[in-house]
């Protein structure tokens, strides 16, 4: 085992006094109190390449940010990472957009960062690659003959073979993640599909442990589910029932709620369509449910993402043009940030939690949903069986997203659902949610890259 310095890696450093968000949380644990480091863009966009990371100070673990140039950020970040990955390994090829630029510039963003890091890491330091964006970062420190633990997490679903195919760059890819020591997914159905991967290359060697090995070294691929301060979270619902009242409603009148960035993977239009046809299936709930969907900004500059917004503002107000009358809206659709205080408080005043994403790696909201819940009143979560979530939350009402109908009725039945149930069900979730938390994940990720033997395999 070793106990070197943790410095972790990923596309955005959170920058400020207080940074928060789950993987805040998550490192400051996994940090404790030897510190370590943690490396990231700053978000600024500056017109020259900087050469030398600038310091943060200010909390337990040092931080240390890079700019990007116009040009990279919309090369590497637009280009490569959100205009090639995040369609593909969601599934949506056919939103690619592929040019030679984005990956001549995400290559020289990795190989930039990776050169600025071999100066600052030292010999015992166990190195954590967070996300899509920094996929080449392994092979482009073992090129300067850094040694150290390499591990990376993919906070996305990971690619089937098939989609693999279609990157220009399929088989340098698999060498990028040959590289590193552990590879940490969201679900099983991900590892399943990185073996396959690494089983279409003749240079792999499944060894016994499970392990592969690709010459001399030897990479392990395991799935680590992505939790939420569950606990936290709770008592911030409980906190903000406290302070002020929810959405109005007419009496008797109930919420369903959607929480997502508007991104196409995340399928919002097919929630509107089955919240459509549960209302054209079950006339009696005319005046008596109402759809809030959250859906801020995200990515603006991405032509699919201009499509998607333009496809949601049609959509809402088509089927708000069929039902809505004097005093109720069916869909109230808000594309803006909601403060996470307040979301919490809505996310209890809902009767059910609508996560119908087409693709997701493992969905937050899922597991932010049942957290904020009165156990003594709960509200159902009908989830997607594309989630990653939906591997560890048996106990939602799992669904089919593309099946309209499906959903439509897991959503009467979530209304319609007894006490009892509603408790039961509840109950195994929140269990689960506390267990295998946000720090149990960034524990166990670190127990294991720290485990991983060295040297030839
Ligand atoms: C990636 C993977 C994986 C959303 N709207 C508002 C708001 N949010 C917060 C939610 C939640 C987070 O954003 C979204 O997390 P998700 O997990 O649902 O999705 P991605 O952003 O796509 O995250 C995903 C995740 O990484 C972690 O590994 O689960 O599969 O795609 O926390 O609450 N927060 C506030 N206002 C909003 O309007 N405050």
């Amino acid at each position: 085992m070793s106990d070197g310095r943790l410095v972790v890696v990923s596309n955005r450093l959170p920058i400020g006094p207080n940074p928060s968000g789950g993987l805040v949380v998550a490192l400051t644990d996994a940090f404790g109190d030897e510190g370590g480091l943690w490396v990231g863009t700053s978000g600024r966009v500056t017109t020259e390449p900087s050469g030398k990371f600038t310091h943060h100070d200010g909390l337990r673990f040092e931080r240390l940010s890079f700019d990007l140039t116009l040009r990279q950020h919309e090369n590497y970040y637009l280009g490569y990472s959100n205009s090639v990955l995040w369609p593909l390994f969601h599934g949506r090829a056919d939103l690619m957009e592929i040019k030679s630029e984005f990956l001549d510039d995400y290559l020289a963003v990795n190989r930039h960062l990776a050169q600025m890091l071999a100066s600052v890491v030292q010999r015992d330091d166990v190195i954590w690659v967070q996300d899509y964006q920094l996929l080449a970062l392994a092979e482009a420190l073992r090129d300067m003959g850094v040694n150290n633990r390499i591990g990376f997490f993919l906070h996305i679903p990971f690619p089937t073979l098939y989609d693999i195919k279609a990157l220009p760059n399929s088989e340098a890819f698999i060498s990028w993640l040959a590289s590193f020591d552990l590879i940490g997914l969201q679900a099983q159905r991900d590892v399943a599909r990185l073996l396959e991967a690494f089983r279409s290359r003749k240079d792999a060697e499944f060894l016994p442990d499970g392990a592969i090995r690709f010459g001399e070294h030897r990479v392990e691929a395991r799935n680590f589910p992505v939790g939420i301060d569950a606990a936290a979270f709770a008592r911030e619902a409980v906190a903000a029932t406290k302070a002020r009242p929810g959405v109005s409603l007419e009496p008797g009148e109930r919420l369903i709620i959607g929480v997502d960035r508007l991104d196409y993977s995340k399928g919002i239009p097919n929630r509107f369509k089955a919240f459509a046809r549960l209302l054209e299936k079950r006339e009696t709930l005319s005046g008596q449910v109402t759809l809030l969907q959250i859906a801020p900004p995200t990515r603006e500059e991405v032509a699919a993402y201009q499509d998607i917004r333009a496809e949601l503002e049609q959509l809402s107000g088509q089927i708000n043009g069929r039902y809505a009358d004097l005093t109720w809206t069916p869909i109230r659709y808000i594309h803006r940030a909601v403060p996470r205080a307040r979301l919490a408080g809505l996310y209890r005043q809902a009767a059910i939690g609508l996560v119908t994403p087409l693709a997701d790696g493992m969905n937050l909201v899922a597991k932010e949903y049942v957290a904020a819940q009165d156990p003594e009143d709960p509200g159902v979560l009908v989830l997607s069986s594309f989630a990653g979530a939906a591997e560890q939350m048996e106990d939602a009402l799992i669904v089919n997203p593309f099946d309209l109908d499906e959903v439509a009725d897991a959503m009467a039945r979530a209304l319609e659902m007894p006490l009892g149930e509603r408790k039961a069900r509840h109950g195994r979730l929140m269990q689960g949610l506390l267990e295998q938390d946000v720090t149990w994940w960034s524990r166990s990720f670190l127990a294991t890259l720290r485990g991983v033997p060295r040297g030839l395999a």
